[in-house]
């Protein structure tokens, strides 16, 4: 091989390195939520939570690190330095030592414990759903998600996205052209406020499915029968997906999760629009109309559509208190 050849090798193999690491770099910086091509760590996520569970894993790495270059780099100089060739004897009297074995013991109890202190804090802050502002009730279906914002009269299904289901039926083999997110998209997303401690308390209604929003930091099984809970404080706006992660039957790969966090105030136009789109003085059919207090009734259907959103809101938070 040329020594040009080899240079241009040489300069492809540290590209191939650091193309993707750069990559990671400053997908990092932007706080991409989504996993990429050549992604070689996991994601900080955009919770608290999720941020202390990646601090603790890099906490966790760099001491692995080091203990793999010291204890790699000791066999090294013992085989290298001390080898037969270079006229090194054995120690033949030297089998026993006190003071090592106290040594390697006590070392690796005080790494643990130093490991446990970050660990733990982060586990017993994921489990502290105290002082929520809002909850969400999710349930498991096969093969989708309900929402139900508790309190609000607000609920609604989330199911695999109709150009989704299209493609995966087609039989063809989907690329990324056709489909960025493919089998990651729902009709319904869940709409969430960013910097306020949602509570989430999961259930199913048929077999166990598992939430999981890798950006959130966590997943909860959903058991039928059984209320789990969990929280997510997401700190930045964006659209975070996930999947079901329990096994749950024959398209448990085709019920993904798409939460989309926006600010405080968009969020409240939102739950306004949709306690309206809910509300049973809306539509102008008589059914509804006739659960409605008897006064109220047609001074709603006459008005035009704001004074009705007017009416119907207060009607909402009637019925949520009631
Ligand atoms: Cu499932």
């Amino acid at each position: 091989m040329t020594s040009s050849r080899f240079k241009q090798l040489a300069l492809a193999g540290a590209m191939a390195v650091a193309l993707p690491l750069a990559a990671q770099a400053q997908d990092a910086a932007a706080g991409h939520a989504d996993p990429h091509r050549w992604q070689l760590n996991m994601a900080p996520g955009v919770t608290p939570t999720s941020q202390a569970a990646y601090d603790a894993h890099m906490v966790v790495l760099w001491v692995c690190v080091i203990i793999g270059v010291v204890v790699f780099g000791a066999m090294a100089v013992a085989m290298f330095k001390f080898r037969k060739s270079k006229g090194a004897v054995p120690d033949t009297g030297f089998v026993h030592s006190t003071k090592l074995e106290a040594m390697w013991t006590a070392i690796p109890v005080l790494i643990l414990i130093g490991l446990a202190f970050p660990a733990t804090s982060g586990l017993l802050r994921m489990y502290d759903v105290r002082d929520s502002a809002m909850t969400v009730k999710v349930t498991g279906y096969q093969w989708m998600w309900k929402y139900e914002y508790l309190g609000e009269d607000v609920s609604f299904t989330s199911r695999l996205a109709r150009k989704d289901d299209e493609l995966r039926q087609s039989g063809r083999v989907v690329t990324e052209a056709d489909d960025p997110h493919y089998l990651l998209n729902v009709d319904n997303v869940l709409v969430l406020p960013v910097d306020t401690k949602v509570r989430f308390v999961l259930t199913a209604d048929d077999v166990i499915h598992s939430w999981w929003v890798p950006a959130l930091g966590w997943k909860q099984d959903a058991v039928p029968g059984i209320v789990n809970e969990a929280w997510a404080q997401i700190e930045k706006p964006g659209l975070y997906r996930g999947q079901c992660a329990e096994l749950c039957g024959k398209d448990h790969g085709f019920m993904p999760i798409v939460v989309k966090a926006v600010s405080k105030a968009e969020f409240a136009e939102w739950l306004a629009a949709e306690k309206a789109k809910h509300a049973p003085a809306a539509p102008a059919a008589p059914a509804p109309a006739a659960e409605q207090p008897a006064a109220e009734t047609p001074a709603a259907e006459a008005a035009p559509a704001a004074a009705a959103t007017q009416t119907a809101q207060p009607a909402a938070t009637a019925a949520a208190a009631g």
